[in-house]
């Protein structure tokens, strides 16, 4: 990826919110993972997880897949990929992990859902910093009259729910862009999903949400990835999914601090130092 449109890619990310990045994959590779989409959503039905969400969206239009990290090794790909990292990381800082991940697929007569910010999901008022990201793969091109999420420019500066005008439904303008391209949010800007008005166009959306690592994700991952899955999945990937037992603290501060049941350093001198300690307790209790 050019450097130059990454640069200005960030800039816009702090200024504006969000950015729009063309072309990270192919069509042939959106469509693909648009089919792997239904795929899991089919599969997720035949063990009788429904892909329509009443608490979320008004109609069974819109199509909610939420086990892609689960069910796929495509998505875990596009979970690291570098570019959309690199972003997440211009956004958040340096430490970023793993929030959620799901598909939205509105079909014709998919309807708004509540206006919203992801930040606001996972921490309460004030939302001052960017501690949160979303970037949401185009898997078809996303146009408003096929169900553009919509967002309301400026409001990553909206600090509580009182900042939220009257007239937010009036602000809202869409995100466009080419199936392959990638839509980057601050975690506090405000959007929803659109309209989706065609007679005959699906609009599918993965989204890739991020958030500092200090902070709990939505999904407790170690829980919600079969162990033997797990196993296989490299460091990385691993660290972005907090499967390993450190949780909330920096890579750099574990560099000495060797064992999470404590410092390795053989039977003999663990127990010699056990003994010292526990020596000075019995005389401090005699
Ligand atoms: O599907 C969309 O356009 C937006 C969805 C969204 O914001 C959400 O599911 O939280």
């Amino acid at each position: 990826m050019d450097a130059m449109i990454i640069e200005d890619a960030k800039a816009r990310l702090h200024t504006e919110g969000w950015c729009i990045v063309p072309d990270i994959i192919s069509k042939g590779a959106a469509a693909d993972a648009l089919a792997r989409l239904w795929a899991i959503a089919r599969a997720n039905a035949e063990e009788g997880y429904s892909c329509f969400l009443p608490g979320l969206d008004p109609t069974a239009d819109m199509v909610r897949v939420l086990t892609p990290l689960q069910s796929d090794g495509v998505f875990r790909e596009l979970i690291q990929n570098e570019t959309a990292l690199e972003l997440a990381c211009a956004v958040v800082g340096q430490e970023v992990i793993v929030a959620n991940c799901t598909g939205n697929i509105a079909m014709p007569g998919a309807k708004s859902m509540a206006l919203h910010s992801d930040l606001a999901f996972i921490l309460p008022e004030p939302w001052i910093f960017s501690w949160s990201v979303n970037v949401v793969w185009c898997l078809t091109d996303v146009h408003r009259d096929n169900g553009a999420t919509l967002y309301i420019p400026g409001s990553h500066n909206w600090r509580t729910s009182a900042d939220i005008p009257q007239n937010a439904q009036d602000l809202l303008v869409p995100f466009e862009a080419p199936a392959g391209s990638i839509v980057v949010m601050d975690g506090r800007l405000w959007h929803t999903s659109g309209n989706n008005v065609t007679a005959n166009e699906e609009r599918a959306l993965l989204f890739s949400y991020y958030c500092a690592s200090f902070m709990r994700p939505m999904i407790n991952w170690s829980a919600a990835i079969p162990p033997d899955l797990q196993s296989g999945f490299p460091p990385r990937l691993r660290q972005l999914l907090c499967l390993d037992v450190f949780a909330n603290t920096f890579e750099n501060e574990l560099e000495g601090q060797g064992h999470w049941k404590g410092q390795p350093v053989g039977r003999e001198k663990a127990v010699a130092q056990f003994r010292q300690a526990a020596d000075r307790r019995a005389k401090l209790l005699a």
